[in-house]
């Protein structure tokens, strides 16, 4: 089958790109490579790069029929939206309806959106289910749940069957540590990697879902290739289903750095933090065959190893 990534040279993309590589299917990345790489990407006879940002794509792009369309292009960043809320809408809103009009020109017949545990905001019941009330925090919790009510109603429109997958702390390799509001498991590994103290900010009780990126890649593979019918419209967590605290991972972090000497900096807890997160994946477990194969505490050592 083709697929297009867009955000295919970013983190997760990259990722999904090898195991839809690795299954002998054909990739189009679409990346502007604003945040992606090129070192992320393999070289592979079936993979073909469109260096653009989707919003200036055309359907004559691609000359070749389209299987299905994986949407991870975006502004990833919480932070990022509040300090420039209008471009974070333009990337993450405008986009994805250039990213549905293109289903449409190309008669696409599945796109699988991204998008994220920060729909529901401050969890009133663990574990979290698809049904739990979105009450999102920021301009990017808001982005990506109106994003996923425009899949929904162009599906409808347009023949589309739509799958979104909510992803909870998603970690591993390529996951950039640029900034403090990078994932904490890439920040913590960075600082532990060159000797440094780590930041944690509140008492370190607070507890994560972290998904390993390779597992998620094969929620996005099943969610492409999975059958569905027209005009259907799927949402799924993607998560362990199980949450340990920062304390607990700092714990399991130390074990794959012996040499690192335990400095923390205790900070007072972030405005907005959750105290909690953890998913219910029972609804991606039934409808997609999402069964995470690593848990964090296999992932890291084996993660730690590539970096
Ligand atoms: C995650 C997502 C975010 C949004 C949100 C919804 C990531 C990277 N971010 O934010 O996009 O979907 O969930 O709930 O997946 N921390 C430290 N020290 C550090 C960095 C972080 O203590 O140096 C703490 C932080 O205050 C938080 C926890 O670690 O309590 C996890 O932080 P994060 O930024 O990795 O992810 P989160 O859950 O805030």
């Amino acid at each position: 089958m083709h697929f297009i990534i867009t955000g295919g040279a970013g983190f997760i993309g990259s990722h999904l790109t090898e195991n839809l590589l690795s299954a002998d299917h054909r990739v189009t990345v679409v990346d502007n490579l604003s945040t992606g790489c090129l070192d992320n990407l393999p070289a592979h006879p079936h993979l073909t790069l469109v260096n653009k940002d989707i919003l200036s794509c055309q359907p004559e792009d691609f000359t070749t029929p389209i299987d299905g369309i994986a949407h991870l292009a975006a502004t990833a960043s919480v932070t990022e939206s509040w300090l420039h809320p209008l471009a974070a809408h333009h990337n993450n809103l405008s986009a994805t309806l250039a990213v549905i009009e293109l289903c449409h020109h190309l008669k696409i017949p599945r796109l699988v959106f991204t998008s994220s545990a920060a729909v529901y905001g401050n969890p009133v019941q663990l574990p979290i289910a698809e049904d739990h009330p979105t009450v999102p925090l920021s301009p990017y919790g808001l982005q990506k749940l109106v994003g996923e009510q425009y899949a929904s109603l162009f599906s409808q429109q347009y023949d589309l069957s739509v799958v979104t997958l909510r992803l909870f702390n998603v970690f591993g390799p390529r996951q950039m540590p640029n900034s403090a509001y990078s994932g904490v498991i890439s920040l913590f590994t960075n600082a532990m990697q060159q000797g440094k103290p780590i930041s944690l900010y509140g008492d370190g009780k607070q507890t994560r879902d972290f998904v390993y990126v390779k597992d998620v890649a094969q929620a996005f593979a099943q969610a492409l290739t999975t059958s569905l019918p027209s005009r259907s419209c799927l949402t799924c967590n993607i998560g362990t289903g199980k949450a340990i605290s920062l304390l607990q991972l700092i714990d399991l972090l130390q074990a794959s750095f012996p040499n690192w000497l335990p400095e923390i900096n205790f900070l007072p807890a972030r405005v907005g933090d959750i105290q909690d997160s953890q998913a219910d994946i029972s609804k991606a477990s039934l409808f997609l065959n999402f069964t995470p194969h690593w848990s964090i505490k296999s992932a890291i050592p084996s993660f730690v190893k590539l970096l």
